[in-house]
């Protein structure tokens, strides 16, 4: 079951499902599977893998576009030296005309990844966006902490287990909370990437954008594997999809986040699963 969520093991094996994705009118943003690591060695390596990924997408020609973890590259030993390790990705996609997406983990690092989305940002205006989970209670404060910034903002659920003191435990009020940010993020940030496979929150985002006038600022945003006749359709009715593509060994915990951080996210792996 875990192939079908990743493009395989190495950078080849990604760079082809982009450019297959690419020929179905699909973009990507490539992500290098890993998970907290415990040294800064480790670190310096992942963020060479991601400098390797930017200049092998650009050569061959396709979007150089990433997506990565901070607690890669040593967020929770080091947050400077984390942040001199992003910053030189970002510099390679700046030099590329390329991307980055620092993706949001749990919310205990959540703090950390602001301040370190800030400082590229002003660094490397247009090139460096941020994830905001709808689930926090804090998200809609720091969605309108980043407003003067100009964010690149991509909009999800929220991934991972937390407790009912920082996070909605129920779906009703995630969804409540996704469709209250979104509509703030449509009118006022630079960039909004909507992260769903949710067909409801779905409906109302294409409402929603083309009520504020978005359509050149905002896509849809798809994990690789969920959903893909839904991808298609989307696709086919001409909205922008960007397709999030892991490759790597290490795909253990993507997997398991996919099944089981959330018990309504078991519902959407498994219709995922039967295509
Ligand atoms: N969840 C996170 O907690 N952090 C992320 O950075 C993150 N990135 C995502 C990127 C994409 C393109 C998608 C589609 C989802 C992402 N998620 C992330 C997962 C969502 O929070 C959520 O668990 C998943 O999409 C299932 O919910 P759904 O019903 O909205 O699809």
């Amino acid at each position: 079951g875990a192939r079908r969520f990743v493009a395989g093991e190495t950078l080849e094996e990604g760079l082809r499902v982009v450019a297959a994705l690419r020929a179905r009118g699909m973009s990507a943003t490539l992500d290098y599977l890993g998970e907290k690591v415990t040294d800064l060695a480790a670190a310096r390596q992942a963020a060479s893998t991601y400098c390797e990924m930017l200049r092998a997408l650009s050569a061959a020609g396709l979007g150089p576009n990433v997506s990565l973890k901070l607690s890669q590259l040593g967020l929770t030993i080091d947050p400077g030296a984390c942040l001199a390790d992003v910053r030189r990705v970002v510099e390679v996609a700046a030099e590329l005309g390329g991307f980055v997406r620092l993706d949001m983990e749990e919310s205990a690092l959540v703090d950390d990844t602001l301040t370190i989305y800030r400082a590229l940002v002003r660094e490397f205006p247009g090139r460096v966006g941020i994830v905001l989970q709808a689930y926090l209670y804090r998200t809609q404060t720091d969605l309108r902490g980043l407003l003067p910034l100009g964010p690149n903002v991509r909009l999800c659920k929220g991934a991972y287990s937390e407790p009912p003191s920082v996070a909605y435990p129920r779906k009703r009020d995630v969804d409540a909370s996704f469709l209250r940010l979104l509509e703030l993020a449509l009118r006022e940030a630079a960039f909004t990437a909507v992260a769903t496979h949710d067909e409801r929150i779905i409906r109302e985002a294409k409402r929603m954008i083309v009520e504020a006038d978005a359509r050149g600022r905002a896509e849809f945003q798809m994990l690789f594997g969920v959903k893909p006749r839904l991808q298609q359709a989307l696709v086919d009715e001409g909205w922008p999809l960007r397709i999030y593509v892991p490759f790597g060994t290490h795909w253990y915990p993507y997997f398991v986040r996919r099944l089981a951080e959330r018990p309504a996210n078991l519902a959407f792996v498994l219709r995922g699963l039967r295509g």
